[in-house]
C-alpha cells in the first residue's frame, strides 16, 4: 500500500517550534545576509562603501522548512531583519521573483514594523505595503518583493510559498527595483531610484 502524505513527512516537520528572536527552526539550515551581501542593492553607492568601511553587519537572517516536495506542497521560512539603513535607505532584503513565476506567497508579520514593496515584472507596477506585527501582505505570482525594516526593532515575519516556487534573485540584481524606501523628514517615502 502507498503511504500516506502524513506518512510521508518527518514527525518534526509537521509541528515546528519558533521564537520572534532566534531564527532557528530546529536544526534547519539558517541564510545569513550581512551587508557585503547586499552589494548593489542600495541606492546610494557611497553611503555602502561608507558603511561597509566601518563593519559588516548582519542585516537578515531566514530559515526554511521545505518539509515536502510536489505539486500542492507548501514550503515556508521565518525572517528577522533588523533596523538600520545605509545613508536614508532602510535595510531590505534582496529581493527576488519567484523562478516559477504563477508562484504567490503570503507573508505573516510576527514582530516589528516595516513594510513589503511589490512590484509587477512586466509593467512594473510598484505598491509598498505595510508589514509587521498583526499584518498579513499577500504577494501575488509574478510580481518580485522586497522586504524593508522601516521600524527601530527587528521585524519578523513568515512567508509560505508554493515547494516548486524557487528563487530567481538574477533578474533583481540585474535591474533592481524601481522604487526606493528612504526615511525622509522621519518617517518612509516611496521614491524613484531614476530621481536620485
Ligand atoms: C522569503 C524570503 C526572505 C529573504 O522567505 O526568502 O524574506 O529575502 P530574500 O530571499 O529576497 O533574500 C520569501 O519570499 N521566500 O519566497
Ligand atoms: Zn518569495
Amino acid at each position: 500500500m502507498k503511504p500516506s502524505p502524513i506518512d510521508q513527512i518527518r514527525p518534526e516537520d509537521l509541528a515546528v517550534a519558533f521564537g520572534l528572536t532566534d531564527v532557528r527552526l530546529g536544526d534547519r539550515p539558517v541564510v545569513r545576509r550581512h551587508l557585503a551581501d547586499l552589494r548593489g542593492c542600495f541606492a546610494d553607492e557611497a553611503a555602502f562603501s561608507g558603511a561597509l568601511a566601518t563593519g559588516n553587519p548582519l542585516l537578515y537572517e531566514v530559515c526554511a522548512v521545505e518539509a515536502a516536495e510536489g505539486d500542492g506542497q507548501l514550503h515556508y521560512g521565518l525572517g528577522i531583519l533588523y533596523p538600520g539603513k545605509v545613508g536614508s535607505e532602510y535595510y531590505l532584503t534582496k529581493g527576488h521573483l519567484h523562478a516559477h513565476r504563477p508562484a504567490s506567497e503570503v507573508y505573516i508579520g510576527l514582530a516589528g514594523e516595516g513594510a513589503m514593496l511589490l512590484e509587477d515584472e512586466a509593467t512594473g507596477a510598484s505598491r509598498l505595503v505595510p508589514l509587521g506585527k498583526g499584518r498579513i501582505v499577500y504577494v501575488p505570482g509574478h510580481t518580485a518583493h522586497r522586504t524593508v525594516n522601516t521600524g527601530a526593532e527587528p521585524l519578523v515575519y513568515i512567508g509560505v510559498y508554493p515547494a516548486n516556487a524557487g528563487h530567481d534573485y538574477a533578474s533583481i540584481a540585474e535591474r533592481n527595483f524601481h522604487k526606493v524606501v528612504l526615511e525622509r523628514a522621519g518617517v518612509p517615502a516611496l521614491v524613484d531610484r531614476d530621481s536620485l
